[in-house]
């Protein structure tokens, strides 16, 4: 938590605002809509998000830093094991925690599951519980799901927003200040984010590789950076990088009929970091089979997926 106690002598307020759900829920999207900009990838496949992503809004009522976290699920390997620990772990240093569900009369056993924790948190820690993707259902259905959880009785915060469409998202972020403490800016006012560009160029090809593959490859995908240099006479940037996978069949298919896959990932991962880094970037991109990775200590550690 980012103050023991609400520390009056500080006219901002401050601290940190957790991402926690189930995966799929919108988390990275709604985090992204919150900041004004895309920072965490994003997918409509489970499990996206791998590690902690902290970006920071700064207004004048403040400094809200977001904590992004992978998706509450059982551990399936040693990966999973880790993106659960980076999890709990993050929700240890929250001063608000916004819980996403989507919109259902009927509150799951995997989301009780979190409301139970959320319970046994310290009352410092205030909870929102966030209705996401509101766009895609009628208003009853709104209104049986916050019937729902407020019987529940997690919190008596709850908002409804589709982040996607960025509707009620100004709502959100005004409970965030409200329940956030006072205290200092912890970052300058034009800090975004302090993940490393290598890290983010990593993750948007890995965004690409999720979105353009078929579902049964993507959850074996890492990519790893292998070089990323930029040219001294002027604004170009060489970046080389290895998309690795679990088996020599996946490996055919992330290539693609004479490497059109390959081009596709690779040309839209690229528009999106020239757009970010606004440099010319030349990305060569090349594919790795690394068996059962997710369950290599040496190679998790190597991906930055170690505790
Ligand atoms: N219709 C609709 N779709 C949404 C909304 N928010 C997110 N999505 C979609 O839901 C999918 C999952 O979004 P993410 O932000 O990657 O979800 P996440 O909770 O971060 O998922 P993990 O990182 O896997 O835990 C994506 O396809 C998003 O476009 C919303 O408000 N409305
Ligand atoms: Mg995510």
């Amino acid at each position: 938590m980012a103050t023991e106690k609400e520390n009056m002598e500080f006219e901002t307020k401050s601290g940190y605002a957790v991402m926690l759900g189930r995966p799929n829920v919108g988390k990275s999207t709604l985090m992204n809509h919150l900041i004004g900009q895309k920072i965490a990838i994003t997918s409509h496949k489970p499990q996206t998000t791998r590690n902690r992503i902290l970006t920071v809004y700064t207004d004048d009522r403040g400094q809200v830093i977001f904590l992004d976290t992978p998706g509450v699920q059982k551990a399936k390997n040693k990966l999973g094991e880790f993106m659960a620990d980076v999890t709990d772990r993050t929700l240890g240093e929250a001063d608000v925690v916004m819980f996403l569900v989507e919109p259902s009369a009927n509150i799951g056993p995997n989301d009780q599951k979190i409301a139970e924790r959320l319970k046994g948190l310290s009352g410092k820690r205030k909870v929102i519980l966030v209705i996401n993707k509101a766009d895609t259902v009628d208003s009853e259905l709104i209104k049986k799901t916050v019937k729902a959880w407020e019987e529940m009785e997690v919190t008596e915060h709850i908002v409804t927003v589709s982040a996607l469409k960025d509707q009620n998202t100004k709502a959100l972020m005004d409970k965030i200040f409200e329940l956030l403490p006072y205290g200092p800016l912890y970052y300058d006012e034009d800090t975004v984010t302090e993940e490393p560009m290598r890290d983010i160029a990593a993750e948007m090809i890995r965004e690409k590789a999720l979105r353009l593959l078929r579902d049964e490859i993507p959850h074996g995908i890492a990519v790893e950076i292998i070089k990323m240099r930029t040219r001294p006479d002027g604004c170009i940037m060489d970046i080389e990088a290895n998309v690795i996978c679990e088996r020599e069949s996946h490996k055919g298919m992330i290539i693609g009929k004479g490497g059109s896959m390959l081009k596709k990932i690779g040309s839209a991962a690229r528009t999106e970091i020239e757009e970010m880094t606004e440099c010319q970037v030349n990305l060569q991109l090349f594919v790795k089979v690394r068996k059962e990775w997710r369950d290599d200590d040496a190679i998790l550690k190597g991906l930055g997926y170690k505790k």
